[in-house]
């Protein structure tokens, strides 16, 4: 044992936990997910989870988050202080044992009903390891006690620091650089997302975010404070905030009794996409699984039953479908499961079968309700059903003819597309170019033998906004379709993108840097999103950044991104060089593409990524309604600087 070790330790047992620290140090992907941007936010949503178990279980009702300018976070609570008595067993206190043990969270309480709790459930210990510095703080029968940590190591036992009228606890951690080696900088939009999420999912539940990074003109530091009196009621109505309802209310009801709490909220508004997100514990579950099997029982059960009783349906001929009940729906789901199976390919899908039922009476009973109190707005429901059923009976022939032509078109590559050589899908890649002249120069300047091009009609459809038999009618997404090699199922319940047969493995979109060709790159986005979501998820949709400047003096030449490299680049040639100010991809020759913007030795391409599917779903619908959408910035926040060629 090293002396470092003996020097912290008090006891035998909390060698081992030290062991199980050093495990989280040596595998901490194991437990976080991974060290990149993701799990480096993890580590708050970590601590934060506590807080709001303390909450849930009724005795803290305001959690404080601050991002401080070192980057490192604090979360300070409300609740009963995490206990410093001597825990018996470990033979230290106890918030040296939740703090430095694998696991303990707040499992010395059994009476705790720890519902919350990040996706791996690793507790705040976890978070300790992995941050270089962490203070926790505990306000608790009119004292104030603290311990630190390096690397998870307590520096000294918990000490008693002053004298208080205040109750809860405060965690400061730093992140380790040594693990998050790619970046520990947060970023206050993805934090705020989620405390926004979890203010949501949590109504009552007061909580702040500050940014002591970033002072606003009046000198206050940034900052939201997020509270939600009506939980998934207020949730729905701001997801949908830029799509229009079709009924009077959202439809919502909590079942807080039973073995498993639900909550449920639901409107129908006038766009044709679904949109259903499903919480267990507060973690949004991705991949569905037997709560969403439940509530799509409930609605489709319901729905049906009312529809037959109505006759509405007697002109129809032919079967309504599941989806049908969908189509223009948002729905939050959330479930409260004490031990939670998670399965699936990231984990985010619910096994527990116990789980189906009481959620689909749930849904049931307050569907019933609701349809019983408001007959117009049953009817309204059930003809936009009926409309559903007619357009996907038509959408269905339109994708079968792009299935055909994808699968079976025997050399049916669309004729726009220029292919490149290489066989192996994982080293292709294809730009999606604006405009066919664009579209020449790439062609021309790409290296052929990983590079393809296709070049896109300017604006192609607004999927938002079009029906789904529109969609597949589309001739540029057919092409989109044919050319990536994908297909989509038709099963009822697995339209899941089919992957297996994707061509290339880079998918990037390259654009005017211009307000129209973020327009573009915003509806290429959408339907990706809507269409090939599976696409993006895998990592495989990027953009490129082509040069705003080319900055040239006699035969020295640089490229410049923004206006503080355009007026470095001109200093270095000691000024008065000729600016020229690209106003879109056809400026450029084929050598300056390529140099700047499709060499992977040299460009910059920005992988798009989902964080928060919710807030991803709001923002499309949003930018792709009726609104005159700020789209640069949106596509700035939402794509990742990410430097895959490096
Ligand atoms: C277990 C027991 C008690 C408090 C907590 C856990 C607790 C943990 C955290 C983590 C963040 N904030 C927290 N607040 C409280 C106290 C039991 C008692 O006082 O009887």
């Amino acid at each position: 044992m090293s002396d470092e070790i003996k020097k912290n330790s008090y006891s035998a047992d909390s060698i081992q936990a030290l062991e199980g620290m050093e495990h989280v140090r040596m595998r901490p992907s194991m437990y976080i997910g991974d060290t990149g941007v993701r799990g480096l936010h993890h580590l708050v949503y970590e601590v934060v989870d506590n807080s709001i178990d303390e909450a849930l279980a009724g005795h803290c009702d305001t959690i404080s988050v601050f991002i401080n300018e070192d980057n490192s976070v604090t979360v300070e609570d409300n609740g009963r202080g995490i206990p410093v008595d001597m825990h018996k067993k470990e033979g230290v206190s106890a918030l040296e044992v939740v703090m430095t043990k694998i696991g303990a969270g707040g499992k010395f309480d059994k009476d705790s009903y720890k519902v919350s709790g990040g996706l791996h459930g690793v507790g705040v210990s976890c978070v300790n390891a992995l941050s270089d510095n962490l203070k926790a703080t505990v306000f608790r029968d009119g004292k104030v006690y603290e311990q630190e940590y390096e690397k998870g190591k307590a520096m000294y036992p918990v000490k008693q620091v002053g004298e208080t009228t205040k109750r809860g606890t405060m965690v400061t951690f730093h992140p380790d650089k040594t693990i998050f080696t790619q970046t520990i900088e947060y970023s206050y939009d993805t934090l705020a997302a989620r405390m926004r999420e979890l203010s949501f999912l949590n109504k009552g539940i007061t909580i702040t975010l500050t940014d002591k990074r970033h002072t606003k003109d009046n000198g206050d530091f940034e900052g939201e404070v997020f509270h939600s009196k009506e939980g998934l009621k207020e949730f729905v109505r701001f997801l949908d905030a830029g799509r229009e309802p079709i009924i009077s209310h959202v439809i919502s009801m909590e079942h807080e009794k039973g073995e498993v709490p639900v909550e449920v909220a639901l409107v129908y508004n006038t766009s044709y996409s679904e949109n259903i997100f499903s919480y267990v514990n507060n973690i949004n579950t991705h991949e569905g699984g037997t709560h969403l099997q439940g509530f799509r029982m409930g609605l489709t059960r319901t729905l049906k039953k009312y529809a037959d009783a109505s006759g509405l349906l007697d002109k129809l001929k032919f079967e309504i479908s599941g989806d049908d009940f969908r189509e223009g729906l948002t729905a939050i789901i959330s479930v409260k499961v004490s031990e939670p199976q998670f399965e699936g390919q990231t984990k985010t899908k619910l096994g527990n079968r116990e789980v189906v039922s009481p959620v689909s009476q749930a849904v049931s009973e307050m569907l019933e309700n609701y349809l019983e109190e408001n007959p117009n707005d049953a009817k309204i429901i059930v003809q936009k059903v009926i409309l559903a059923a007619q357009a996907r009976h038509a959408a269905k022939k339109a994708r079968e003819m792009v299935q055909r032509k994808t699968v079976l078109g025997g050399g049916g590559l669309p004729g726009k597309l220029s292919d490149c050589s290489e066989q192996d899908p994982a080293k292709c890649e294809v730009y999606l170019v604006e405009g066919d002249s664009a579209g020449g120069t790439a062609k021309q300047g790409r290296d052929r033998n990983f590079q393809a091009i296709m070049p896109l009609r300017g604006k192609i459809l607004n999927v938002e906004k079009a029906m789904h038999h529109k969609v597949f009618e589309n001739e540029e997404i057919r092409n989109i379709f044919t050319a990536l090699g994908v297909t989509i199922g038709t099963e009822e319940d697995s339209k899941a993108l089919n992957l297996d047969k994707l061509r290339y493995h880079k998918v990037i979109i390259m654009c005017d840097a211009d307000v129209d060709g973020s327009h573009i790159a915003t509806l290429i986005l959408t339907f990706f999103f809507r269409f090939m979501r599976e696409l993006i998820e895998g990592g495989h949709v990027y953009i490129a950044a082509p040069p705003l400047y080319l900055v040239k003096k006699g035969n020295k030449k640089e490229y410049a991104w923004t206006d503080d490299q355009r007026d470095l680049a001109n200093e270095r040639m000691g000024g008065s060089a000729a600016i020229q100010r690209y106003k879109g991809l056809g400026e450029m020759n084929a050598e300056q593409l390529w140099e700047t913007t499709m060499d992977p030795a040299y460009r910059t391409l920005r992988q798009v990524n989902i964080d928060n599917l919710a807030e991803a779903d709001r923002v499309f619908s949003m930018l792709m309604g009726d609104e005159v959408p700020p789209r640069r910035e949106f596509i700035e926040k939402n794509a990742v600087y990410a430097n895959i060629d490096a």
